[in-house]
């Protein structure tokens, strides 16, 4: 069974980004509700419910047809919100990129305030629902976007970064305002664990 995973930080930790009630909904009830259909989904699924998350993503176009689409949606929605919440920090501990990540940024984007600008613009663009990422395509850093839950898996994104552009992620707070959204985001992203994942997928590259 698929299970919905803790935030690393309390509902209203990321306060005045990210507000509480925006959090605990977004938390409780929407990535829950894709844990609950894609584990009902596999209840009669023994040998594909035995999969982990990470593997049953990577394998879902082999999936039974009975089940590739509540995997493509559903566990799709479970795997990108358990990427996403770990992303983020509270603003008091936010410090910005540094290292080996911030040198690939400013080499492939130009500098800082262009990859940002891109980011958001890219985020702002995309229609309807989906998430923006900031990921590596042939060991190039791209930033692009995917509709719907699809994982970046689909489109051979290796994921550094992600940011859900569903309403149900701002709008109690920002409205219609996607924009403004974006912008917040940028004050509570967790760098850290973004370098960190860069790491290990260039430390995976040479080996
Ligand atoms: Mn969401």
């Amino acid at each position: 069974m698929h299970k919905l995973p803790d935030l690393p930080y309390t509902y209203s930790a990321l306060e005045p980004h990210l507000d509480e009630a925006t959090m605990r909904l977004h938390h409780t009830k929407h990535h829950q509700t894709y844990v609950d259909k894609l584990n009902a989904a596999l209840a009669d699924q023994p040998e594909w419910a035995a999969l982990t998350l990470d593997n049953l993503i990577a394998r879902q176009s082999e999936a039974p047809e009975a089940i590739r689409l509540a995997v493509r949606n559903h566990g799709g929605g479970h795997w990108n919100h358990s990427f996403f919440w770990p992303s983020l920090l509270a603003p008091v501990n936010f410090l910005p990129l540094a290292g080996e990540l911030s040198a690939a940024v400013a080499s492939t984007f130009g500098n800082w305030d262009n990859f940002t600008a891109e980011f958001k613009k890219v985020g702002q663009n995309h229609f309807g629902s989906g998430w923006v990422w900031l990921g590596l395509v042939d060991n190039q850093l791209k930033i692009v976007t995917t509709p719907n839950q699809d994982s970046p898996h689909l489109i051979k994104l290796e994921p550094l970064f992600g940011v859900d552009l569903w309403e149900h992620a701002y709008y109690l707070k920002y409205q219609n305002r996607r924009a403004e959204y974006l912008d917040a985001i940028f004050s509570i992203i967790n760098w850290a664990k973004v370098s960190e994942r860069y790491t290990q997928y260039a430390n995976g590259r040479i080996k």
